[in-house]
């Protein structure tokens, strides 16, 4: 008989976002590969409406049904928006008698230290990092193999990140997995990981073990093509910084060939920006979308964030005059941050006419420096299943309220932020709505 395993992906969904999540379609893809294996497929989006425990559990049981306990298992990915979700399906998928493996992968695993089998005690088994290569090699067999990166529950972990061939792995697009036909949106890739070590990002450990960051050039040009050949509107790259890639000019240029019209929303560092890369930029209709954080320096580097903050203002200078499209974000909470260095950090922003600065609520992500460094700053974390920082040595809660609905004047105004003194009035009328970046609150009820 085959073995099966069925992929679950908890994923937190926007309206435009396709069905399938990149990260799940890649891991299918890769599995897909496994000669014999009978590769099933669960996505349930955490925010949209009352998502039941029960309801899932009975969905994943039903996928892994009919195959005998040693020839199955199920590997859920582990995000943040689906942390609650999980911990409460992981138990009732054991007590309504699943005897086969779990395997538990995903950024809430990657960037843990030991001590995983406490916070989900059903799992067998823990991939670190990229998946595709560690899970299909698990699938092949119920032998305890010992795979870099895949720590088996009650032994010692070597908390060890898994390796990938990023040059050779199937691509869900050109295998057919993906379709980008009828498609309005999708996300994308061409490279992953991040060169940078900011204290409070997740990127830093499963980028270390990759030699080579970039995906195949020549994959990346045939997915240009596809794209461009559908009619895709809008295409939001994931790469944590796309302009770090010595490919991005290339990339650009290959867009541009194709005749792209649609959207294309990129992530990158100012300070990288250069001549060449804009010249490309201007040929399409793009977003670049640049982490600040900050403009104080003491700030940046207690959160190991250098800004090179005249560089900064020199590529906002140039994106703005030659009239392509950006945004900044900032991220409030921050370790020594007041109320009085945010507002300074908006009005830096505001000043240089950015057309859209996002302020994120500081949260402390599983694994991060910051997150291990929380006494230190006296952080303490308000309520949700993704808690913010509301308090610190720096500043208390009412600062922070009012940082929030700073930031919440900023959503309101998006594309067209008023000058300080307005947006501050603004502010003081609003409520902030920190809510907006929970996953649903609804789902109790069922
Ligand atoms: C797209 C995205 C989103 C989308 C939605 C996600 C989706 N459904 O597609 C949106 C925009 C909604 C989003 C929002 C947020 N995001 Co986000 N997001 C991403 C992003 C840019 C890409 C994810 C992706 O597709 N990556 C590419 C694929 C190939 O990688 P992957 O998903 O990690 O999957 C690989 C591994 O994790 C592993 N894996 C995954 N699942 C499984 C399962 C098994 C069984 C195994 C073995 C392995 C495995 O193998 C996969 C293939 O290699 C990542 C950053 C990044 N570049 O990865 C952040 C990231 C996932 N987001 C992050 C955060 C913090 C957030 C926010 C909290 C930000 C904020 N401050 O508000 C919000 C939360 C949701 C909200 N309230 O809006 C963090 C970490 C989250 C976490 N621990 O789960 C990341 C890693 C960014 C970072 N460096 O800090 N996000
Ligand atoms: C996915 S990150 C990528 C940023 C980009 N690589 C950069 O640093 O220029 C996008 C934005 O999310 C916000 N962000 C990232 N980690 C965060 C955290 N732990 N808490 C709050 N906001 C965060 C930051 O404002 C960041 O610029
Ligand atoms: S915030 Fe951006 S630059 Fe810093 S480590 Fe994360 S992805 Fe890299």
């Amino acid at each position: 008989m085959n073995r099966r395993i069925v992929l679950v992906d908890l994923t937190w969904t926007r309206d435009k976002d396709p069905r399938i999540p990149l990260g799940h379609a890649s891991l299918l893809a890769a599995l897909h590969q496994v000669p014999e294996l009978d590769v099933r497929s669960a996505v349930v989006p955490v925010n949209v409406g009352a998502v039941n425990p029960e309801v899932v559990c009975t969905m994943v049981l039903e996928q892994a049904a009919g195959v005998a306990a040693d020839q199955v298992d199920i590997a859920f990915g582990a995000y943040v928006w689906g942390e609650e979700l999980l911990r409460e399906v992981l138990p009732a998928v054991r007590r309504r008698c699943f005897k086969g493996r779990i395997i538990l992968g995903g950024p809430q695993v990657s960037y843990s230290g030991a001590g995983l089998e406490d916070l989900y005690p059903e799992a067998d088994a823990f991939v670190r990092g990229y998946g595709e290569a560690a899970l299909s090699t698990l699938a092949r067999t119920h032998e305890r193999q010992d795979v870099p990166g895949v720590h088996w529950a009650g032994d010692a972990d070597l908390v060890q990140q898994a390796s990938v061939d990023l040059e050779a792995l199937p691509s869900p697009w050109l295998t057919g997995l993906l379709s980008v036909e009828g498609q309005r949106f999708i996300r994308w890739e061409t490279q992953r990981g991040c060169p940078f070590r900011c204290s409070f990002c997740q990127h830093r450990e499963p980028g270390a073990r990759l030699h080579r960051r970039s995906l195949l050039l020549s994959r990346i040009e045939q997915e240009v093509d596809l794209v461009c050949g559908a009619g895709v509107e809008d295409l939001a790259v994931l790469d944590p910084i796309f302009n770090a890639d010595h490919h991005a000019t290339t990339v650009l240029k290959r867009f541009a060939k194709r005749g792209f019209r649609g959207r294309l929303s990129l992530q990158c560092r100012a300070e990288y920006i250069n001549e060449a890369f804009l010249d490309a930029a201007g040929q399409l209709d793009v977003t670049l979308e640049f982490g600040l954080q900050t403009i104080h320096e003491l700030e940046g580097a207690a959160v190991n964030r250098k800004n090179h903050i005249g560089r900064v203002d020199q590529a906002l200078t140039e994106v703005r005059r030659r009239g392509i499209d950006h945004e900044v974000s900032l991220i409030f909470g921050l370790p020594l941050q007041t109320l009085a260095s945010f507002k300074e950090s908006v009005r830096w922003c505001l000043e240089r006419r950015v057309p859209v600065i996002k302020a994120f609520p500081l949260l402390l992500l599983r694994g991060t420096e910051l997150e291990r460094d929380r006494n230190r700053w006296g952080f303490v974390e308000g309520a949700g299943a993704m808690p913010p920082v509301v308090a610190s040595n720096s500043f208390d809660r009412s600062d922070w309220l009012a940082m929030a609905s700073i930031s919440e004047a900023l959503s309101q105004t998006e594309g067209d932020h008023p000058p300080m003194d307005q947006l501050l009035h603004l502010a003081r009328d609003l409520e902030p709505t920190p809510l907006r970046w929970q996953p649903s609150t609804e789902r109790r009820a069922s």
